[in-house]
């Protein structure tokens, strides 16, 4: 969808990103907020939260390769594409991606370098990155997220096979002694099946490694913080999933504060994707695990904004050299406020260009973190004229500092103009 199309000043011709300059076009649509956090890559930083948990996961798999630098910039055909996304897949539209312009976009998942880690020759790797999603706002969600990705691979013949049954029994005696509670599904199913070239018994000890290898390494994060005492073991939950580019799928959830937590998705690589990798006479694992999701749990970061906040009241609590997980002690929470907005779409042709996730990112690119919130809170069609009424409702709340009123007003009267502006919508 071209929204750029309804700005009333004309998008730049190029954009500048890590330095260096690429042309836009009319499907551009990177904010300046998004801009702005391309070279911050927080899993580097020395001492931030995200660091450390990548650190803690690589020294779980010392043999793996550690990889952490490539490009948040890659091609629609590598991010999707190459991976067996369906042309029509949701996840490529404009309103839930990020494109610099039609050849050009910001990886929406670390999965996107699969193919070129595989290519290189690595067999068990491990590959951190910032990826970017359009989303809405809340606490838990953030266009911009860290993911890792692991692999490990196997010959597909017998030797292959050997290798993957010691390690599954191996990792088995290690996870029969610990706090752990699995609410484990059948391996493969007909809705979750193994993959025509691969002989099911392959598939299922492929899956049994991987299943095995991810719970043992959750077991190595969570033991011992809140949830996995003696009476209250850690627990896990695996479900059936699909991605285009594994089968069988699944996601691992973890019980946290009453609630489950969607926090990895895996499952046995695609053959496809080992033949465009040249390595067809492998099989093996994937998973891609979302970094913030863990170490709220772990560190009790009770915000996602949380992680880009620059307040030393934030960053010292995390500047221990021990590389343990430390757990954050809030400081005060500073009060909400909550503005409304409400205005008529544009008629016609135009009103089809506003999504939501349109809304989030100007509302970010005026607020930035002041933001906590925004939710649609009503919605109707006037009988008569046939015209769409929005109403959204801005919770701005800064994790710093009160907000004044004059301070708010002003964020949200320019949240309003730039509606006007950008979306041509009339404010009721
Ligand atoms: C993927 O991104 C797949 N690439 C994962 C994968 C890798 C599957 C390898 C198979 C093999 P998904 O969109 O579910 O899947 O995201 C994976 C994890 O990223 C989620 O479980 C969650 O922990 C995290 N995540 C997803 N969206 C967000 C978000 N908006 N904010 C924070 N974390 C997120
Ligand atoms: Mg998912």
């Amino acid at each position: 969808r071209p929204f750029l199309r309804t700005l009333s000043t004309a998008p730049p011709s190029h954009l500048t990103l890590l330095g260096q300059q690429y042309p836009t076009d009319s499907i551009t649509n990177i904010s300046p907020t998004i801009i702005s956090k391309l070279p911050l890559r927080l899993h580097t930083q020395p001492f931030h939260p995200l660091n450390t948990l990548r650190t803690l996961i690589e020294s779980h798999f010392p043999d793996y390769a550690h990889l952490s630098s490539f490009s948040p910039l890659v091609t629609p055909y590598k991010n999707f594409d190459e991976l067996s996304f369906p042309t029509d897949h949701p996840g490529r539209s404009v309103a839930d991606s990020y494109y610099v312009n039609k050849d050009l976009m910001l990886r929406t998942h670390t999965s996107a370098h699969e193919i070129d880690v595989f290519r290189s020759g690595k067999t068990k790797w491990l590959l951190t990155a910032d990826v970017y999603r359009r989303d809405e706002i809340d606490g838990s969600h953030y266009p911009v997220f860290h993911q890792m990705e692991g692999a490990r691979i196997f010959s597909s013949d017998a030797s292959g096979m050997k290798e993957v049954e010691e390690d599954n029994a191996r990792l088995s005696q290690h996870l029969s002694q610990s706090n752990i509670l699995i609410e484990d599904i059948l391996h493969i199913t007909p809705t979750n099946p193994a993959q025509p070239s691969h002989d099911p018994r392959h598939s299922e000890l492929v899956a049994v490694n991987l299943k095995l290898s991810l719970n043992s390494l959750l077991l190595h994060l969570f033991a011992g913080v809140a949830g996995a005492s003696k009476e209250e073991p850690l627990r896990v939950r695996w479900i059936e999933a699909y991605f285009p580019f594994t089968s069988p799928s699944y996601e691992v959830e973890v019980f946290f504060r009453g609630k489950w937590l969607e926090i990895l998705g895996c499952g046995v690589v695609g053959q496809a994707t080992l033949d465009r990798a040249d390595v067809p006479h492998k099989m093996g694992w994937a998973f891609g695990l979302g970094l913030e999701r863990i170490s709220m749990i772990l560190n009790s970061i009770p915000d996602i904004r949380l992680f880009w906040s620059t307040d030393p009241r934030f960053l010292s609590q995390f500047s221990n050299t021990d590389r343990k997980i430390s757990t954050f002690k809030p400081y005060s929470k500073y009060p909400s406020c909550f503005k409304d907005v409400s205005f008529w779409l544009p008629l016609g042709e135009d009103n089809k260009k506003i999504h939501e996730n349109d809304l989030c990112d100007l509302v970010r690119d005026v607020a930035g973190d002041l933001v906590e919130d925004v939710k649609m809170i009503d919605s109707f069609r006037h009988p008569k004229n046939n015209r769409t009424s929005l109403c959204y409702r801005i919770n701005y709340r800064s994790m710093d500092k009160s907000l004044s009123n004059e301070e708010t007003n002003a964020l949200h009267s320019g949240v309003v103009s730039r509606l006007q502006d950008q979306f041509r919508v009339e404010i009721r």
